[in-house]
């Protein structure tokens, strides 16, 4: 049952705090009184603004955390400096065996496979407590950071540069990968945990030292999180700020992304903003990886298998109430299918009941934000004033306990056109909207795939084996993730992860996403007598 808190006064918000939040902030050792240091550097503090952390849920203030001062944050790019220092002469399998342990850390917080119910998936419960998405997500997202941990210990064994053939004799080419520097975080609030967990992973396998800007929406996530990894590298005589965390607003970011002495930084967010984090980062020559908007198509074709589609497409567009990079924001449908299709898709959004996120069982948690209603009203005001159909949904809950959080209903339209050059199509709604489309070829399908900015994922069922050769070919999706009989959203953490186009082109996790985080020399080493000159140019003075 929700609660509804009562107006929380700054003086007594211990007395206050819900049960259902303070056994969740206490079983992961985090205050329920007074307020929270957002910045660890070595050393927590924290004097700069106070950031609220509010349950989406509720409404419940869960926690008032102390953001850097300007001052704190340049004095935490130098700590990271410095732990950088150190941290690129420590071998990459002992770096491994850290990483390790932060695994295992983690993984005692998310216990979820073995044991069901058990407390140990504080951390997951604390991502629903304070993001809302629901439960078994937010467990699963703590487990997509130890799966992230366990790969990233595995290569600490495995960045392999290359020896090239040298044209000339007695000579030999390396290609060294070494550790790069600083690696500012700045993630969102969607994957409080994961989307930090694989950077975290593979910059500190690479040897560098990491200053992680979370989402100023989930403050405490980062702090939870924070408070695990840094006991691990203390206990391990490690500086703590390898493991830099700056709790802050826009203008942190915007010094982060200024700042000379981070080398990458690692983007999750909006289009907007990424373009400005872009522009910034490549004006003084600092590498960048961007994870921004995606608008992501499932295509169903005739001979589709609908049991195995019909749920995917509706974890797709409803799970995590909407709130994925990649989950499904438009449905393409074969004329021949598309009845029976929306009939029982409709009949699963109609199953659905908004419910507390913590609570088992409940699939349909909160938006994250109150501003978050307002996106989705605009987008449905857009369908209705542009002669769409809405089949079902289009409203926000407002009976209680609902009204106290920011709850809305998953909703499918059919917009008035197919054509990807309108708004409704062109554009990421970070909400539960998924809107139809019917098709007659396949080539008219992947046009339309195709044909929005964004290029995050992508999804096609069907059983046909020349289908699934043009999907994934030249002339198929132009989508970083292209997926067949599996749904856009809830990829695993062993291929790499990103999108292109307007996505911004930036590989995190797997694959041989790791080579960003590294800078590489290549080293021409002569072991001969002579010294000649390649392409056979001839330098000789005569005398
Ligand atoms: C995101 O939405 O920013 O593929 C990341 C997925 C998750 C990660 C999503 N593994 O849906």
């Amino acid at each position: 049952m929700l609660t509804r808190p009562a107006l929380v006064s700054k003086r007594c918000l211990t007395r206050l705090l819900s049960t259902r939040a303070s056994n969740i902030l206490t079983s992961l050792g985090l205050p329920t009184s007074g307020e929270i240091s957002g910045v660890y550097d070595g050393q927590w503090k924290g004097s700069g603004d106070v950031m609220h952390s509010v349950c989406p849920t509720t409404g419940e203030t869960l926690a008032r955390v102390r953001s850097a001062s300007p001052a704190e944050l340049e004095e935490a790019i130098a700590r990271t400096r410095e732990a950088y220092m150190y941290f690129r002469n420590v071998p990459a399998p002992r770096r491994g065996e850290i990483l390790r342990q932060i695994r295992e850390g983690l993984a005692q917080k998310a216990r979820w496979l073995f044991v069901l119910n058990d407390d140990r998936d504080d951390l997951g419960a604390l991502i629903t407590l304070e993001m809302g998405k629901i439960r078994t997500e937010g467990v699963g997202e703590v487990q997509e950071f130890v799966d992230i941990c366990d790969y990233a210990v595995g290569l600490s064994r495995m960045m392999n540069g290359r020896i090239v053939a040298s044209e000339r004799p007695g000579h030999s080419i390396y290609e060294v990968p070494n550790p790069l520097g600083v690696v500012a975080v700045l993630s969102a609030f969607n994957f409080p945990v994961a989307v930090y967990g694989w950077n975290l992973a593979l910059s500190l396998a690479a040897g560098n030292a990491t200053l992680w800007k979370p989402s100023p929406t989930t403050p405490l996530c980062a702090i939870a999180v924070t408070k695990i990894v840094s006991s691990i590298l203390e206990r391990n005589g490690m500086p703590g700020a390898v493991a830099s965390l700056i709790i802050g607003g826009k203008k942190t970011g915007e010094a982060i992304v200024e700042s000379k002495d981070v080398e990458l930084v690692s983007f999750t967010g909006s289009e907007h903003v990424g373009r400005i984090v872009g522009q910034t980062v490549a004006s003084r020559f600092g590498k960048v990886i961007l994870e921004l908007g995606g608008n992501n198509a499932s295509i169903v074709m005739p001979d589709a298998d609908l049991s195995l589609a019909l749920p995917s497409v509706f974890f797709g567009a409803v799970g995590t109430a909407g709130q994925r990079c990649t989950s499904t924001r438009r449905l393409y449908l074969h004329r021949s299918i598309a009845p029976e299709f929306l009939e029982r898709l409709q009949k699963l959004y109609r199953s659905i009941k908004p419910g507390d996120p913590l609570i088992d069982g409940t699939l349909l948690g909160p938006l994250h934000t109150h501003a978050a209603i307002e996106t989705y009203s605009k987008a449905v005001d857009y369908l209705q004033n542009s002669g769409a159909e809405i089949l079902t949904g289009g409203s926000q809950y407002t009976e209680a306990p609902f009204d106290a959080g920011n709850f809305v209903q998953p909703t499918i339209a059919i917009p008035k056109s197919p054509n990807t050059k309108d708004y409704i199509w062109q554009t990421e709604t970070f909400a539960p909207i998924l809107n139809v489309a019917i098709f007659d070829h396949l080539e008219e399908a992947i046009g339309w795939n195709n044909g929005v900015p964004q290029g995050l994922s992508s999804s096609l069922w069907t059983r046909d084996l020349k289908n699934l050769g043009k999907w994934i070919g030249p002339a198929g999706s132009d989508a970083g993730i292209v997926n067949v009989n599996v749904g856009t959203s809830g990829a695993e953490i062993g291929a790499a992860f990103g999108g292109n186009k307007s996505t911004g082109w930036g590989r995190e996790s797997g694959g041989d996403s790791w080579k960003q985080y590294v800078r590489w020399s290549a080293c021409t080493v002569n072991f001969s007598d002579e010294a000649p000159l390649a392409q056979g140019v001839n330098f000789t003075a005569t005398d």
